[in-house]
């Protein structure tokens, strides 16, 4: 028989830049689709039906699954989502292009550094979940590939500090351009942020190894909360990139203010880091004042949200009236619902309202005691990182993958539906989550199904468990709409250039950075950077030097 062959044409021929930042956005999809299948039956879990039994050959117990959701979803998938948008947008903006052995370079660490922590989780090696306590201590492998996937992010660091030295090179004098500046701060505040955990990364490797006998687990925690703070808005500042630079443009306006976008991403590179001691208000060994500054200090770093807010509302007011809306509410419904991108916003930023004041509840120091360790905390940051920041990278998918493909769309209505499900679903499940922390107590990271004493201890929030069943069954859906969607749409074979949208659709601005003097100050980024760094030492300084001068080592143990 006759095979018909096609000669080979390399779309990516003229931007291999896509090429990569298709890859690094499908590596995580693949990782959310992974993680997430273990979310409903967590949603069951807190509905007091327990599946885990019917798992057993595959999956060992509730903490297995439970660490691969964490590890995956706010982990991997995060990361890969930053360093596919945070240097695509920049290169894009300024029409440079990244060092592309150097990005493929972060590419293949990330992608072995993956491979090699997912050995021991999928063999019940390291079911430490995804705050890795000590002395929970798992398996060496586990340590070194999710350190080797961490340090690919600095490739990341340089290639975008290294396009935006080049193009300040060509234009000197000038303001940075929006997207680039953004990317900037972004990472520079990760450089700032991940370094707790690289210090910890090493503790943990020397240990694991067998190289030291034991490590101090107040030091850890701290370590790990040093990072594990700021890293929340590692996760969520390319959702809030993507919301000021592409999102005006997309509901068919403008964004109202370039100086005070800029003003937020600054922000945030000073307040992100000195504020991890809200994750240990539980903790002993902390003095209470050093708990209270990191408490002002998180309200301080609630301020940038609040302009976002503001700046964001302000700007779909623009498109909603540009639309055609009028009168006081009007603008809101003549935003283009119907577009899946714009609807992916819309619905997020909405569940990041209640997300949001949760939050406030969680850092004020005394009210804290009331929902630590309740499930009222994972219905805070399901809200956060669950449904904003994901549904931010889900509606960026509907347009990005065809662009970078040249293949259109597939199924829009399916792409429609997967966002509300998912909202609808997140939704339920945090309310139920929130009420069940708030009123009953109920603990997070609780086989509760699996232990009939405790569905006695909790009878009282029954009506709430229903209401977890029927989202997890609802945000299952959800996904697997979501993932035909974006699937179908990437393997197709269909390209149709014609049908894609073909550049970045950059929101032009009201209120412009030439002339602005508060865009002049920010522009001093790396003064800036020195100022954080400042208040980073004299906000941890002197509790980590107590603790790296007292250390209490303690060997590891397995609990599972
Ligand atoms: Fe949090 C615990 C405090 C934000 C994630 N957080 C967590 C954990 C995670 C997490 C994963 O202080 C659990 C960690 C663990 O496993 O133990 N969080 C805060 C505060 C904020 C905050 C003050 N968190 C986030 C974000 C996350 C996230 C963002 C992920 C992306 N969180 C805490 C504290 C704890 C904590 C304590 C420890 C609790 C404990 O005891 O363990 C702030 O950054 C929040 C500021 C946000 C706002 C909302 C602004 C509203 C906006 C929407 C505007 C709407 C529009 C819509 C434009 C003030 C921007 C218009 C729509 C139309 C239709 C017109
Ligand atoms: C934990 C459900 C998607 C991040 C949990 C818990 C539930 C849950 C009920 C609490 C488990 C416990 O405390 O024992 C779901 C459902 C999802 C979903 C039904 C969607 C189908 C996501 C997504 C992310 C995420 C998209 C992040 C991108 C996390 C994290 C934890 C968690 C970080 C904490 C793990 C830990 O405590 O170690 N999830 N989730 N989840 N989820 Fe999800
Ligand atoms: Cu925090």
């Amino acid at each position: 028989m006759a095979v018909k062959t096609f000669p080979k044409i390399d779309v990516y021929a003229g931007a291999p830049e896509k090429k990569y930042t298709l890859f690094m956005l499908m590596l995580g999809f693949i990782a959310l689709m992974v993680g997430t299948l273990f979310g409903p039956l967590q949603a069951f879990n807190y509905g007091g039906l327990d599946l885990y039994p019917f798992l057993k050959p595959v999956f060992q117990s509730y903490y297995q699954g439970l660490t691969i959701h964490g590890v995956l979803n706010a982990i991997i998938f995060t990361q890969l989502f930053g360093q596919a948008i945070m240097v695509y947008l920049p290169a894009k903006e300024l029409g440079l292009r990244p060092n592309m052995t150097l990005a493929w370079v972060s590419f293949w660490m990330a992608l072995i550094g993956l491979l090699i922590a997912a050995l021991p989780l999928l063999g019940n090696a390291a079911s430490v979940l995804y705050t890795f306590y000590p002395p929970l201590k798992a398996h060496w492998a586990f340590y070194v590939g999710a350190a080797l996937f961490v340090l690919s992010s600095y490739v990341s660091i340089y290639l975008v500090l290294e396009m935006w030295s080049r193009w300040k090179r060509a234009n000197p004098g000038k303001i940075t351009p929006l997207a680039t500046y953004m990317s900037v701060t972004f990472w520079l505040m990760w450089f700032l942020a991940s370094l707790g955990l690289v210090v910890e990364a090493l503790f943990l490797i020397a240990w694991s190894l067998g190289l030291v006998a034991g490590v101090d687990p107040l030091l850890m925690r701290t370590l790990f909360w040093y990072t594990g703070h700021p890293i929340v808005y590692f996760w969520l500042l390319p959702a809030y990139t993507l919301a000021y630079v592409t999102l005006p443009k997309l509901a068919g306006g403008k964004l109202v203010s370039d100086p005070l976008s800029r003003l937020v991403f600054l922000l945030f590179l000073l307040f992100s880091v000195p504020v991890g001691f809200h994750h240990q208000f539980a903790d002993p060994g902390i003095a209470p004042y050093w708990k209270m500054i990191h408490t002002i200090l998180t309200m301080m770093v609630a301020v940038p949200s609040l302009i976002t807010a503001f700046t964001i509302a302000a700007s779909l007011e623009v498109a909603g009236r540009a639309n055609g809306g009028k009168g006081l509410l009007g603008w809101i419904g003549a935003l283009p619902w119907n577009n899946p991108t714009v609807l992916a916003f819309l619905l997020g930023f909405l569940a990041f309202i209640p997300g949001g004041a949760g939050g406030i509840v969680n850092a004020s120091f005394n009210l804290n005691q009331n929902i630590h360790n309740t499930v009222w905390i994972p219905g805070h940051f399901h809200l956060q990182v669950g449904t904003l920041v994901t549904m931010a990278a889900m509606g960026t998918a509907f347009w990005l993958i065809p662009h970078l493909t040249g293949k259109p769309l597939v199924a829009r209505g399916m792409a429609l539906a997967s966002q509300w499900l998912w909202f609808l679903g997140m939704f339920i499940m945090t309310f139920s989550l929130h009420w069940m922390g708030f009123l009953y107590a109920v603990p997070r990271r609780s086989h509760i199904a699996g232990s009939p004493i405790a569905m006695e201890a909790y009878r009282e929030s029954s009506a709430w468990m229903v209401l977890n069943i029927v989202s997890g069954v609802i945000l299952l859906i959800a996904a697997i709409l979501f993932f035909y969607v974006i699937y179908a749409t990437a393997l197709q074979s269909r390209r149709d250039p014609e049908r894609v949208m073909s550049e970045v659709p950059f929101s032009e601005v009201i209120s412009k950075p030439e002339g602005s003097s508060l865009a002049l100050m920010t522009e001093r980024v790396w003064f800036w950077f020195g100022i954080a760094v400042v208040l980073v030492v004299l906000a941890y300084g002197p509790v980590l030097f107590q603790m790296f001068t007292n250390m209490n080592p303690v060997p590891g143990q397995r609990l599972w």
